[in-house]
């Protein structure tokens, strides 16, 4: 076992019994607690006919009702509280893209836990109290900047509040205080380093080690790309707001191999997103997770539409917890094109493979003659601009390099597209959540219902 530094050797190495058996007290009071304080949930265990009297084992959560996306909109804005707002802190929310956003709250000891969790996290990528940390994330509604905030104050480091956007500032910062570790979504992280590129900046002028990287769906093909351009171990942390925002799970700097789940405070499960079903561990299906310790808004079995698979192996770091897969993909990002499910991080994967491309890419979803079309937008990178001279617009012509593309699409993913390649900077740039896909029929579809819809918050500043 390694030598590895563990922020809580108590949480963080627990024995699986004795874990378990916190767990399942935990999940008691909460149970008990949303029966008593959440109406929506009263309702929804009456239905079911489950309470906390019905829980004797952790297997029986199986037992009781989900939560889902909708239910937090439907009781938007605090109707699945468990406390007054007298005693909520703080609130955050995510976007309201698809409708009204989805709230949530902390108390005082809930900033707490997640500033804790954090902190684990932090030590699990490897770094230091006294480091200083650069934290792009976005600061506002989004739980990524002020999460990791807290987090690495606890930590003990000193925080950088870059937030995202103004990338020149950004890298004059990281040259000038020395940053050891970035926090940032990855797309923002290839944004840095393809600035900095661009603006002839060399990369022995930051100090940069470390990333902990996460918020979006992202391959091994890209943490290979972010660690060759910025010479950095590229870690990967996952969360979500509903559940507390960064810091659910977190992958070590020793075994780089699944993310540790900080299984004391959020109780996983993967069940079948068709059948609801609780798949058995290794198998892949929806992440499901049970806040244990939420005091403002503790969600039950909350269904996070993200694609993994659990393990329980032991881990070289010696953690204890366990650890889930690098997130797949979302459920709802699934694209069908013409009868063909492909997500696209699968497609990033077939254009991360090929050197004559970099990583910036957009697909674009129309349709056209009641047949949907996949575009898929990608950059080349400047030594093939070089070699093959200069172009005028954004588009470059050469169809050798778009029908290869388009077999390799369609013999690895079976999908029909058309390639387009773009000169370098000729895709919008990520400042936070990248935007991958452009799905035109919803947009046109947006507008012809505009008249009746309301002016959804901005998801800006991610
Ligand atoms: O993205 C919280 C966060 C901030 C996580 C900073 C990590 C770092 P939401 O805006 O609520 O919260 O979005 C949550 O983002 O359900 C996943 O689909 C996706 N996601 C988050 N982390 C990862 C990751 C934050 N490491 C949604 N890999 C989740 C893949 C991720 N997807």
């Amino acid at each position: 076992m390694s030598n590895a530094f563990i922020w809580n050797e108590k949480c963080e190495r627990m024995s699986r019994s004795e874990l378990e058996r916190l767990q399942l007290d935990r999940l008691k009071t909460l149970i008990q607690r949303l029966y008593d304080k959440v109406p929506f949930y009263k309702q929804r265990m009456d239905e079911c006919g489950v309470s906390a009297k019905s829980l004797n084992s952790l297997a029986d959560l199986k037992n009781f009702p989900f939560t889902k996306k909708t239910d937090l909109r439907e009781n938007y804005p605090f109707g699945l509280f468990s406390e007054p707002l007298s005693n909520v802190t703080r609130l955050h929310a995510s976007s309201g893209t698809k409708g009204k956003p989805t709230v949530v709250g902390y108390t005082k000891n809930d900033i707490d836990m997640w500033s804790e969790v954090c902190a684990r996290s932090l030590g699990t990528a490897g770094a230091r109290p006294g480091d200083i940390l650069h934290n792009s994330y976005g600061y506002g509604l989004f739980t990524g900047g002020l999460g990791m905030h807290f987090g690495a104050e606890k930590f003990g480091a000193t925080v950088v509040p870059a937030s995202g956007g103004r990338t020149q500032q950004q890298i004059l910062l990281l040259q000038d205080f020395g940053s050891r570790i970035l926090c940032s979504t990855p797309s923002y992280a290839l944004n840095i380093a393809y600035t900095m590129e661009e603006l002839g900046i060399k990369r022995d002028t930051i100090k940069l080690e470390r990333g902990i990287f996460g918020a979006e769906p992202w391959t091994e093909e890209l943490r290979n790309q972010i660690e060759e351009k910025l010479q950095i171990e590229a870690l990967d942390i996952y969360g979500l707001s509903e559940i507390v925002g960064p810091g659910v799970s977190m992958e070590c700097a020793q075994g780089r191999n699944g993310l540790h789940i900080w299984e004391d405070h959020f109780l996983p499960e993967i069940i079948d997103p068709k059948t609801g079903d609780v798949l058995p561990i290794g198998e892949e299906g929806e992440l499901v997770f049970t806040t244990l310790t939420k005091e403002a808004i503790p969600v039950l079995r909350y269904r996070t539409g993200d694609i993994s698979r659990l393990s329980l192996d032991t881990c070289v770091c010696g953690r204890t917890t366990a650890r889930m897969q690098r997130v797949r993909a979302r459920l709802d990002d699934m694209l069908i094109i013409r009868g063909v499910n492909v997500y696209p991080s699968e497609i990033e994967k077939v254009l991360l493979a090929l050197e004559e491309l970099s990583p910036h890419y957009q697909l674009v979803i129309d349709r056209k003659k009641a047949l949907d079309t996949l575009e898929v937008q990608v950059e080349v990178t400047e030594e093939l601009i070089k070699h093959w001279g200069h172009f005028d617009n954004d588009r470059v012509e050469l169809s050798n390099l778009s029908e290869h593309i388009q077999v390799l699409l369609k013999d690895n993913l079976g999908i029909t597209a058309d390639v387009l390649l773009m000169k370098p900077k000729a895709v919008p740039r990520s400042e936070g959540k990248a935007v991958r896909v452009i799905d035109k029929r919803k947009e046109d579809k947006a507008q012809a219902e505009k008249a009746n819809a309301k002016t959804p918050v901005s998801s800006k500043g991610k």
